[in-house]
């Protein structure tokens, strides 16, 4: 009952800088090459924008992704745009825009689930708050611990070949030498092979983690982590998809293993804690439900002295730096980060790239997000201004087998 109080009073207040207009986009990139996981092929990506436009003139923008359409999870960027449209915008139509943690609490309340259009919606809410108040978003959030982030780079492109090339490209430009390879699609052995063959020709230049996106069973993931440690990798990252199958692996091989999918808010980071289910969180944005929900997330994993890893649903340039925002306030991030979505995509939106350099990503100073975006080459890739063609994009988008 107090609560509903306190959500009215948010929306009745006035005075103060008050949420005019939300408006939604989507817009469709291609990746630099197709992009293998166990459950989907990508060759393109679609990133959902999110517009909340203030009664002083502020502005800020949020982006919702996934992977492959519904092949990841349950939000595609098309219901997050129609759940944003339809049921997200009363709500925020008029409600108090300095008031953000209470804004998303009255969210929270009216609207179940949706982890990653709330995620989006919050983060165009601190942008803004960030532009009125000339503070950088990390700053916000409790205020940053580092200015760079160590980002690690996905090999994925299905042939070991290329993905050596690819690793050395990346070594050579000192862009990356973290290297996770996404596994699960072929058999265990031959998954194995393939790891053990590009730790080789890595050596101590490059480390190896895998990805399994849940596809292996328990017993095959027994076999699998045994034969992964042998072969120099440090860490597997969901090799299947329960949480006590999880438990009963972890601690039992010399690999490192991190919870992803099972990863899914505050909630869960409790259970696989008491369970001691992950040796790391992969913690996303999106996937915990927000920007304050991934830092208590951080928190929980910090309290049970589980490591942390700054993960992503491949977002584009927004989204990626709405994380590193948060991931640089995060006491220990003991495994680095993977905010190397924006570089799979073939199509620069921002006016100023991120920095990526000697192996990290710079966290942005300015206000908000601290990035600005190169409007006319948003409104060129806009599923609804390229029409027809957008139509075969987004059916190149999913390629799932
Ligand atoms: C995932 O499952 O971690 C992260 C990197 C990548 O290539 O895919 C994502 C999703
Ligand atoms: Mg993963």
């Amino acid at each position: 009952m107090k609560d509903v109080m306190l959500q009215n009073t948010i929306s009745l207040k006035t005075g103060s800088t008050v949420i005019e207009r939300v408006e939604t986009l989507l817009l469709d990139l291609p990746t630099i090459r197709p992009h293998q996981l166990s459950m989907t092929i990508m060759q393109s990506q679609t990133l959902m924008l999110v517009r909340i436009y203030c009664s002083d003139g502020s502005i800020g923008v949020g982006e919702g992704t996934t992977i492959g359409g519904l092949a990841y999870g349950a939000e595609s960027p098309e219901g997050m745009k129609l759940a944003i449209d339809t049921y997200f915008t009363p709500l925020l139509t008029g409600a108090d825009a300095d008031a953000v943690p209470a804004v998303m609490a009255r969210i929270h309340h009216a609207i179940r689930d949706n982890r990653f259009a709330k995620c989006a919606v919050e983060t165009a809410l601190y942008d803004a708050l960030g532009h009125r108040l000339g503070l950088p978003l990390s700053q916000l959030l409790g205020g940053r611990q580092r200015d760079q982030l160590p980002v690690a780079w996905t090999l994925a492109s299905g042939d070991t070949g290329r993905d050596i090339e690819e690793a050395e490209q990346m070594l050579a430009e000192r862009r990356h030498q973290i290297f996770k390879l996404k596994i699960g699609r072929r058999s265990v052995q031959q998954d194995v092979a393939h790891v053990a063959a590009i730790k080789q020709s890595l050596g101590d230049r490059g480390s190896v983690r895998v990805d399994v996106n849940m596809a292996w069973s328990e017993l095959q993931a027994r076999q699998g982590l045994a034969a992964l440690a042998n072969a120099g990798c440090e860490l597997v990252e969901q090799p299947v998809a329960s949480a006590e199958a999880l438990a009963r692996l972890r601690g039992r091989y010399p690999i490192a293993v991190m919870a992803d999918e099972s990863l899914t808010g505050p909630a869960s980071a409790l259970a696989l804690a008491r369970a001691e289910a992950a040796d790391v969180f992969a913690i996303k944005i999106e996937q915990s439900g927000g920007l304050q929900a991934a830092q208590q997330v951080a928190a929980i994993g910090d309290a049970a002295q589980i490591e942390l890893y700054g993960g992503t649903m491949l977002e584009g340039p927004i989204g990626t730096i709405a994380s590193a925002h948060v991931f640089s306030t995060f006491r220990s991030l003991q495994w680095g980060t993977e905010l190397f979505g924006p570089l799979l995509l073939t199509e620069e939106i921002l006016q100023q790239p991120l920095e990526y350099k000697d192996f990290q990503l710079t966290v942005p100073q300015g206000p908000g997000l601290g990035i600005t975006l190169d409007e006319e080459r948003v409104q060129r890739f806009r599923r609804d201004r390229t029409q027809g063609a957008s139509v075969s994009v987004s059916a190149a988008a999913v390629k799932a087998h």
